[in-house]
């Protein structure tokens, strides 16, 4: 075991797994590949050629990868994604993959291989349809957040889990990517310059700000469950017949309705991307449809869950008022599309762009879906208020 933060190495990683007891056997022939294509971490693969018995080595780096080392971040994260997966695993079981080994001085986790899956949103690029997405998600959902909120929890475990999960330079990056960046003319951003009219009038639109700047101060403020805290189409695995949920280094005590508006946001990016990804008019609009299916059924099924959730435990007299339950989950459906329209603006305006949009090779035609993003995302944000259910949901989003 490691006495001080190194980062591993390939030939690091297959010694480091090779000393963990009952993981690989003594003459396993180990090979690795470090596949890590997201943001911040190194992600090994590391398979023993004999047995094809495989595992992940996530570790964090001392800064996110995506920009360099101009920009440190905290290794507590890793921590933090450790503590996060085995809470979901105890309440998402099989939704999660399985933590084998977590290391606080070398920052890493050890966990289950999903080399059988995909990342749902190259699936969603390609147009793949996916039966059990929204029931699981949903499922994910309803039973993560419920049973961490104070709907659940005695008051004393609920501030303790809220301390557990401080995790303030992660919320600092999405305080600032999400909810501050796209919103000026900030050195952050990155966008097609086609699509600079559209950027500058949302720079200039007050109205929109100020609905942006209120969802930014219940994000900072409204500690309502232990969310994943970046629950996009790129931390979510897939088969026909498997849903995982992966990466909650973002985790946080946080508003319900933010897990729930980034899953929906991604949805919705990939309803804009198929605009202009190749491929029949009919092809696409039928595809369109079922990512707005899957939307309205996520929504649906959470809401059904989470009122059985409620009926069987929630713990405070004050809240089995009848009427309540049904107070609480509009405003965790008007918060979720919220925080969906801000997580749609942000990846086209800003730093960490989608492959939905980015692998639109022509810029004039990814523009066309960039600027139906934009649009979706800005009239969530502005109608949130207006819609009661997931048919409404759906019915905005067709409508423009
Ligand atoms: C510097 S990190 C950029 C983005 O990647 C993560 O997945 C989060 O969404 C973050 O905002
Ligand atoms: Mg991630």
């Amino acid at each position: 075991m490691a006495q001080a933060y190194q980062p591993l190495t390939d030939e690091g990683a297959i010694q480091y797994v090779r000393q963990l007891p009952g993981l690989f056997e003594q003459t396993a022939e180990l090979v690795n590949r470090e596949i890590g294509d997201g943001n911040l971490n190194l992600v090994f693969h590391i398979v023993d050629q004999q047995s094809d018995k495989s595992v992940i080595i996530k570790q964090a780096l001392p800064y996110a990868r995506v920009v360099g080392e101009s920009w440190p971040l905290t290794l507590d994260r890793a921590r933090i994604e450790s503590e996060t997966l085995k809470k979901e695993a105890e309440r998402a079981p099989g939704l999660v993959p399985k933590v084998f080994h977590y290391d606080p001085v070398m920052a890493l986790t050890v966990m289950e291989d999903l080399s059988d899956h995909i990342i749902l949103r190259t699936g969603l690029i390609q147009r793949q349809r996916y039966p059990r997405l929204a029931e699981d998600i949903a499922t994910f959902l309803a039973h993560t957040l419920f049973f961490t909120s104070d709907y659940y929890l005695d008051p004393a475990s609920k501030k303790e889990l809220v301390r557990q999960f401080i995790n303030p330079e992660l919320c600092n990056i999405t305080e600032g990517l999400v909810f501050t960046d796209p919103y000026y003319d900030a050195d952050t951003n990155s966008f097609n310059p086609h699509i600079r009219p559209q950027v500058e009038a949302i720079w200039s639109d007050a109205v929109l700000k100020r609905e942006v700047a209120t969802l930014k101060e219940s994000f900072m403020t409204k500690a309502q469950a232990l969310l994943h805290g970046d629950l996009h189409t790129g931390s979510i695995m897939v088969t026909d017949s498997s849903t995982k949920v992966i990466d909650p280094e973002f985790a946080f005590v946080g508003p319900i309705g933010f897990d729930i508006g980034a899953f929906l946001a991604n949805l919705f990016l990939s309803f804009a991307s198929h605009e202009g990804q190749p491929g029949s008019i009919t092809e696409r609009r039928e595809y369109q449809v079922w990512l707005l299916e899957t939307a309205q059924q996520t929504w649906h099924r959470f809401e059904q869950q989470f009122r059985t959730l409620w009926q069987e435990h929630v713990r405070d007299e004050m809240w089995k008022t009848p009427g309540y339950v049904d107070q609480v989950l509009q405003e965790i459906l008007v918060d979720s599309i919220g925080f969906a329209g801000c997580k749609m603006m942000r990846r086209v305006i800003g730093l960490a762009p989608v492959a939905d949009l980015e692998t639109i090779e022509d810029e004039r035609v990814r523009a066309e879906a960039e600027r139906l993003a934009l649009h979706i995302g800005r009239e969530c944000v502005l109608q949130r208020r207006s819609i009661t259910d997931g048919d409404a949901l759906v019915h905005l989003v067709q409508s423009i």
